[in-house]
């Protein structure tokens, strides 16, 4: 599994390592909100990569979730890349949020941790030095390496590090699966990821998406596009305006960037339909959150 800080670089990590966009990524905090399971196949093995949210302070029920869905994935784990990014900061990358990563979550884990430094592109390779050492010495792990998920800087060496504490078994899954997760997964989150993208303040972090309808039409006759009802969830009515925008100009944008996305990853057209809903303080509401899948 992929454990670490919001912002960290989890998605893009599974990305790389698959090279495939599957998991959504943005340059915001806390874009991942559910487990992404990524399956990586090459002729020697086959890994499943679980992509996890961020660990943070939990200010919502939705931070919660987010929480528990670590710590379930971690109890499954075999191996941990433990992830933490590289910073322009004094010590090279976040102490503090190591020390508790290590004491609070992978100590009372026990499972083998690979720690790995990521966005090595942002410090020179002696500062990469420093922090190996320095995380070698201080924590242990069984091993240390720094990477650059965006360029694939270290990520064939990543796979080499990791092959060695893979259980030995047969492949799980057929040397085609990408992903154990269905097609409208992945629809709801290329949407979310365009309203992280799009939209600011607090409006990525009060939405939620659902798909209500996905009718596959292609099939009974290719000549007709698939049709893809979805509800936009808010919290309040200003958001609700803030997202259709004046005279609908930015719900227009939504859609079309989000269908273009969707397109490439189904490899046909759809249309997308999407409605917007006001489900007051929906992130602290038990009922919503378990019927959106928290
Ligand atoms: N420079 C640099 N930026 C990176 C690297 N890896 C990821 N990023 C950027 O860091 C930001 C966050 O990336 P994500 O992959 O969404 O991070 P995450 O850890 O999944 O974040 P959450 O899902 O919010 O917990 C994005 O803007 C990425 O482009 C890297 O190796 N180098
Ligand atoms: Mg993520």
């Amino acid at each position: 599994m992929i454990i670490g800080p919001p912002n960290a670089g989890k998605s893009t990590l599974l990305n790389g390592l698959l090279d495939y966009k599957l998991s959504i990524v943005t340059p915001k905090p806390q874009t991942t909100r559910k487990k992404i399971t990524g399956i990586y196949h090459n002729d020697n093995c086959q890994i499943i990569f679980l992509d996890t949210p961020g660990i943070m302070k939990p200010q919502q029920k939705l931070h919660e979730s987010m929480l528990a869905v670590i710590r379930d994935t971690l109890k499954d784990a075999d191996i941990v890349l433990a992830l933490l990014p590289y910073s322009g900061k004094k010590n090279y990358f976040d102490r503090e949020f190591a020390e508790e990563l290590f004491s609070q979550w992978l100590k009372p884990a026990g499972k083998p941790v690979i720690t790995v430094l990521n966005k090595c592109d942002l410090v020179n390779e002696d500062r990469q030095l420093l922090a190996e050492e320095f995380v070698r010495n201080t924590w242990n792990p069984a091993a240390v390496l720094s990477v650059s998920a965006l360029n694939g800087t270290n990520l064939p060496k990543l796979v080499e590090t990791i092959s060695p504490f893979l259980p030995l078994n047969y492949p799980l899954y057929p040397e085609d699966t990408l992903s154990t997760a269905p097609e409208r997964f992945f629809v709801s989150e290329i949407i979310r990821e365009k309203i992280f993208l799009l939209y600011g303040r607090e409006v990525p972090y009060s939405t939620e998406v659902v798909i209500d309808e996905f009718k596959e039409q292609h099939e009974n006759d290719p000549a007709r596009k698939d049709l893809i009802r979805c509800s936009v969830v808010v919290e309040r009515e200003t958001q609700k305006q803030i997202l259709i925008g004046s005279k609908g100009a930015a719900l227009k944008k939504l859609g079309q960037t989000a269908r273009k996305d969707i397109e490439e990853m189904l490899g046909r057209p759809v249309f997308l339909e999407l409605f917007i809903k006001v489900r007051p303080d929906w992130r602290k509401k038990n009922n919503l959150l378990k019927s959106y899948g928290y």
